[in-house]
């Protein structure tokens, strides 16, 4: 036994080895800092505490009690709102709570963005009523039968009139808005008219995009129409994996509690409560300086791989107003192959990032194992210190992997040397270091 466990702690050693000499580009991740850390490890990642705070069914938690309401607190003050569920263990687990309090139990109705184009995996039921190109095309799940909003592919953004439209037709209980794929903020102002007219409630997942939201970078669905704002917490929000429910809803409030706890929760995660706050708390006094610079790298490296003869989407826009760039990658089909080797060869040479559908993929017979396009997100490199002349560095093993054809190897060694003077979180409190060195490994 005792062998196994010194593999698995070499194992977590390695990991984190690889990451410190790596490029992480992943958009849907961040890097926490030592105090997130140092909670996330503390006692109350065994501990209790189901229900509401001050009304547990559990002894003992006199202390998350505290740290929760600070957190929902945070929460409000960040998100400018006066209702916040800090208890969704994750944002899927927020989105299931909203599509309680919002659709019908059997034969729900939903409009949402296609996953396709960038929606969210837990927007397409597995099998939604109007066919997901993705996993099926059979029945309804969840009881949710899904309608999709019209996309315009050129500008990577919901199609207002064709959306309208779909609205008015399919007359759902909840228009959707937000997703994985999110260059640019979506046309809630205009869209929430509409699923008034029919009666819809209007939710908007800000998973992605939360941080840019919160330091008042992207857009504000809350004031644009929302009643309903869900997100993880870990991605441009620079937080512990976890997820946030939120509203503006007085009349709500008591439905959405329940329809997270006891419907969808019995524990949540403390821990990640007490790492959220502080998370919280470290984007409350540095994100706007973070998220202002998470974004212009996004447009910065957007120009710098164009420079360098790649294809990224939406140049005509700057490429992107959040924290992500798409690139199509077809050019390479031949000489390199598609979205999945592509993956794979910059892997080899510590750069990670993921494969991703372009939003004309499936019609041009493409398939989401190996698609046509990457995904690029800043918000990591950028808390990792990087900023615009970082971006053009990457840019160019971006050419010397792709367009030069280097072999990967040669180009891991370099990646490694570019990484060893970013090593450092930024944007965050002191470290409390022995929590750091143990917890990191360092
Ligand atoms: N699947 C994640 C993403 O990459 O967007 C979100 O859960």
């Amino acid at each position: 036994m005792n062998k196994k466990l010194t593999e698995i702690r070499n194992l977590l050693m390695e990991h984190h080895d690889w990451f410190q000499k790596s490029i992480p580009l992943i958009a849907s991740e961040n890097i926490t800092s030592p105090a997130v850390d140092e909670a996330c490890a503390s006692d109350f990642s065994h501990r209790y505490a189901e229900g509401w705070s001050g009304q547990r069914v559990y002894a003992g938690c006199k202390y998350i009690d505290q740290i929760e309401d600070i957190c929902m607190d945070l929460t409000k003050e960040y998100f400018k709102c006066i209702h916040a569920d800090v208890r969704p263990v994750s944002g899927v687990v927020a989105n299931l709570a909203m599509y309680n309090a919002f659709t019908s139990d059997n034969n729900g109705k939903m409009c949402c963005m296609a996953i396709v184009r960038g929606g969210h995996i837990s927007h397409g039921p597995r099998f939604a009523k109007s066919g997901n190109e993705i996993f099926g095309t059979a029945g309804t799940t969840r009881g949710i039968n899904v309608e999709y909003l019209a996309f315009d592919n050129d500008e990577m953004n919901l199609d207002i009139d064709g959306s309208a439209k779909i609205i008015r037709e399919f007359e759902p209980e909840l228009v959707l808005f937000g997703g994985s794929v999110f260059l640019f903020p979506h046309p809630v102002k205009e869209l929430s008219e509409v699923a008034k007219e029919v009666g819809a409630n209007v939710g908007y997942d800000g998973a992605h995009v939360a941080g840019l939201i919160g330091s008042g970078y992207f857009q504000d669905p809350l004031r644009e129409g929302a009643d309903v704002m869900t997100m993880s917490t870990h991605k441009t929000l620079p937080g512990p994996q976890h997820g946030i429910l939120v509203s503006n809803r007085e009349d709500l409030i008591e439905t959405l509690k329940a329809c997270a706890f006891p419907a969808l929760l019995s524990n949540h995660h403390l821990h990640n409560v007490a790492g959220l706050a502080i998370a919280l708390a470290e984007m409350l006094e540095f994100g706007k300086d973070y998220h202002k610079k998470v974004i212009e790298n996004a447009q910065a490296l957007g120009q710098a791989l164009s420079d360098i003869g790649i294809k990224v989407l939406m140049e005509h826009k700057n490429f992107t107003e959040s924290h992500q760039i798409v690139v199509d990658i077809t050019d390479f089909e031949k000489t390199i192959g598609l979205g999945g080797d592509i993956e794979k060869l910059l892997e080899e040479a510590n750069i990670i990032l993921n494969r991703n559908l372009l939003p004309y993929d499936i019609a041009q017979g493409r398939h989401y194992q190996n698609p046509g396009g990457l995904r690029i997100g800043t918000s990591e490199i950028t808390r990792l210190g990087m900023g615009k002349s970082e971006m053009v560095d990457i840019a160019e093993f971006f050419k010397k992997l792709l367009v030069e054809m280097n072999d990967p190897k040669k180009i891991k060694n370099e990646v490694i040397e570019f990484r060893k003077d970013f090593q450092e979180i930024k944007y965050c409190f002191q470290s409390p270091s022995k929590a750091y060195e143990y917890l990191k490994f360092y």
